[in-house]
């Protein structure tokens, strides 16, 4: 069908590296090709290389079931998200490719009166932060989600919605990101694993990788559930663990979810991509590990939830399933942030909710790497805070069961 298009032109280069680069990038996810972007189009640093081991886009960003909202419960995270969501409500247009960005709202439902109380209060707390927010009763939810079953062994007592939350297509943000970047001037290398990171008196100086050693003025690293591999390489400690975290997808069927459904206590949420799949994801595994696969009893567990709260959907075969290696860290926040090694970036700890942060967390890097110093937005996220004990807890505002 598409042999009349023979003449494509590829939508990135795939150069051989230069010796040396202003600031080389590692980990070709979303957050590192959109942090590429940034730095060139925003910081006008186009001598820039994204090192990617695999295929881009090829790890956590494939492999995510793609909410976006921003109702997190600090003021912290609230407003680095909302950076995010105002970012993805034009990105298709700054990338000039569509990243199919649907605000069809994001339900987190709450079964027991405490879910009910810190579920309100979080609605407060994204208001005062000019995120939009709104309470559901059960009869609302009921409006919203005709065929949800609220009297099942987990009664729905109500959620909040946000209206403006949604859904984007994965592959298509980084193909969106890497084509933007690459026409700006940066490189993408892929198949190209940086195996060491070299340091000369409490500097950077470059990486080791399969294609050779690469010089580098600034390394900034974003390897998800690597991260912690990548610090100890530059003998950097990160109070990060890894975890597989798993998701699935049915057949496709007609329409009959319209909007995200998310719910902490049972460890399940869902969704329906544009082709008709019910989209599907767990809680994390409890083991770390870097196998991008789970255990049985997760999603065994995950679908006993959907079908007591899905009971029409019991019937319906599942096509695929699979898993990603998502970088915990103690409070459920990410670290964005310079390191005690000169010219040394981390951006990882994003765990279970960083696709929704894509074009955000890109953006805060972008500042921190090109400046030496956060941006408003990740002061709050830098390493230290381990130190300081300014922790930010977001685990009820994960809502994915770590
Ligand atoms: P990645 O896309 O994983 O990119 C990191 C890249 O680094 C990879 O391509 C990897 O190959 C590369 N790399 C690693 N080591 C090296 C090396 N040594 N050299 C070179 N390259 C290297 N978040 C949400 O907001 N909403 C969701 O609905 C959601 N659902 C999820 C469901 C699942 C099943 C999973 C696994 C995650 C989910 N997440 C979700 C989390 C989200 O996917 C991640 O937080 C986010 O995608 C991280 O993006 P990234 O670009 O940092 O990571
Ligand atoms: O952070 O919204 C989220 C999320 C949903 C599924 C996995 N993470």
């Amino acid at each position: 069908g598409l042999s009349y298009h023979e003449n494509w032109g590829k939508a990135w280069h795939s150069p051989e590296p230069r010796k040396e680069y202003d600031v080389v990038i590692v980990g070709a996810g979303g957050h590192g090709l959109a942090t590429a972007y940034y730095l060139a189009k925003v910081h006008g640093i186009r001598n820039v290389a994204v090192l990617e081991k695999g295929w881009l886009g090829g790890g956590n960003t494939a492999r995510n079931t793609t909410i976006v909202r921003s109702n997190y419960l600090w003021d912290e995270s609230a407003q680095l998200y909302e950076k995010a969501m105002q970012l993805w409500e034009g990105l298709s247009q700054d990338l000039n490719y569509n990243v199919m960005f649907s605000q069809r709202g994001v339900m987190n439902l709450a079964h027991n009166l405490q879910e009910v109380r810190d579920t309100q209060r979080r609605i407060n707390a994204n208001r005062y932060n000019g995120v939009d927010g709104e309470w559901l009763t059960p009869a609302q939810v009921k409006e919203i989600v005709p065929n949800i079953n609220l009297d099942s062994r987990y009664p729905v007592l109500g959620g909040s919605f946000q209206r403006r939350g949604g859904v984007a297509r994965h592959d298509a943000v980084a193909w969106g990101f890497a084509r933007a970047a690459d026409r700006l001037g940066v490189h993408i290398i892929q198949n190209c694993p940086v195996t060491n990171i070299r340091r000369k008196d409490g500097a950077v100086e470059g990486v080791e990788t399969g294609k050779g050693f690469i010089k580098a003025k600034k390394v900034a690293v974003v390897v998800a559930g690597h991260s912690s591999v990548l610090a100890d390489m530059a003998g950097v400690r990160l109070p990060i663990e890894s975890h597989p975290l798993q998701a699935l997808v049915s057949e496709p069927v007609k329409p009959c979810i319209h909007t995200v459904i998310m719910s902490n206590a049972v460890h399940a949420y869902i969704s329906q991509s544009d082709k008709g799949d019910l989209v599907i994801g767990a809680g994390i595994d409890q083991y770390l590990g870097y196998g991008q696969r789970g255990s049985f009893h997760s999603i065994e567990h995950t679908l006993q939830a959907i079908v007591e709260m899905f009971p029409s959907l019991s019937r319906v075969r599942m096509n695929r399933q699979w898993g990603g290696i998502v970088d915990v860290s103690p409070d459920a926040c990410p670290i964005i942030s310079k390191t005690d090694v000169k010219g040394l970036y981390f951006n990882c700890g994003w765990g279970t909710g960083g696709f929704k942060a894509t074009p955000g967390s890109g953006w805060v890097f972008a500042h921190t790497v090109a400046h030496d110093e956060p941006h408003a937005l990740n002061k709050a996220f830098s390493i230290d805070r381990f130190y300081s004990g300014h922790l930010i807890d977001e685990h009820g505002a994960a809502a994915v069961a770590h």
